[in-house]
């Protein structure tokens, strides 16, 4: 099962860095009802293992360590038992799981309120919190429509018109190059985020932050949708986020690169999108404008400096 989930988010048969988060926590609370451990040293042990390999599967999305580092707290404090640790292991993941999907639909309610009726919006890859804020203000009668991108190489643009399609929404089916071309007509900008930095810069699907510049110069509003353990605590130490970059197969079939002896596909899965583009970020605690991350960080994540020099375990990407 472990094994099998940390496949799927390789594979991105799991995607979207919510579902990662949850679907990584789940994976762990399977394993620790079966994990056999004669001591509380030894489950904690066989837990820690089990967390690092889910860890490395995806290095950008930071809600990924987040969760696993949530739960694994739970962990580090003494139990006279392997039955209790196990107990309060299994409701820590339960609590989590709760928690991130109640965090889906608060941001949903916060977000349908930045969208007005006649509104155009565009949004770029397939994030349920985006999406939340886009069902949610449909949901309450507003009346607008949208631009969805394809989303090369991987097409999560087919999920978000799918999912656009059932909910009756008007939508306009683009390629990712054609984000300029719209823009003028486009009233707000909406995307969700894998990850966010102290300095408020997003990091999201690639092509985000082309998206936003466009956007930017066209004076069009840009709102992340992010739950707040999207918010990287390491990037306090002055850590960066680890962009990933995954196989070259997914932009060019092999047999057709192969022809090519001097030219090399990249195919980065992410790009960074600097906070003076982004207008807000909706978050479960609220709205805030990016230059609120070290808050979030220290305020509801509740990591702070001294975090990092007592030696806690790190849930931040380095690179
Ligand atoms: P939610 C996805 O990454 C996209 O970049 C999306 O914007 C982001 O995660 C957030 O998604 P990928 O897994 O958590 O498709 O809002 O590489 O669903």
């Amino acid at each position: 099962m472990l094994a099998d989930t940390a496949e799927k988010i390789k594979s991105m048969e799991v995607r979207g860095a919510g579902r990662i988060a949850r679907e990584a926590v789940k994976a762990l609370r399977d394993h620790a009802t079966s994990l056999q451990a004669a001591t509380v040293a030894e489950f904690r042990e066989g837990m820690e293992e089990a967390a690092s390999v889910l860890v490395s599967t995806r290095p950008t999305a930071v809600s990924l360590p987040n969760a696993i580092h949530s739960v694994m707290a739970t962990l580090r404090r003494d139990f006279p038992s392997v039955g209790s640790a196990r107990g309060e292991f299994l409701q820590a993941c339960d609590s989590f799981v709760a928690a991130s999907l109640l965090a889906v639909k608060k941001i949903g309610e916060i977000g349908a309120r930045h969208i007005r009726d006649g509104d155009v919006l565009m949004t770029h890859c397939n994030s349920e919190a985006a999406l939340a804020c886009m069902l949610e203000a449909w949901r309450i009668g507003r009346d607008f429509s949208v631009f969805a991108t394809e989303v090369r190489p991987r097409n999560q643009g087919l999920l978000t018109i799918g999912t656009l399609e059932e909910a009756g929404i008007p939508t306009n089916f683009i390629v990712d190059s054609a984000a300029r071309y719209f823009m003028n007509e486009v009233d707000l900008v909406i995307v969700g985020a894998d990850a966010i930095s102290v300095n408020g810069a997003v990091v999201n699907k690639i092509g985000t932050s082309q998206i936003a510049l466009a956007a930017h110069e066209a004076r069009t509003r840009v709102m992340v949708a992010a739950e707040t353990y999207k918010f990287a605590p390491r990037t306090i130490l002055g850590e960066f986020i680890r962009i990933e970059e995954r196989d070259p197969a997914e932009v060019l079939p092999p047999d057709i690169a192969g022809k090519f002896r001097h030219v090399r596909v990249r195919n980065p899965a992410f790009d960074v999108t600097p906070a003076e583009y982004v207008d807000l970020i909706v978050t479960e605690a609220g709205a805030i404008p990016p230059q609120m991350a070290y808050i979030v960080i220290r305020d509801i994540l509740g990591w702070d400096i001294g975090d990092f020099m007592h030696g806690m375990p790190g849930n931040g990407r380095e690179g």
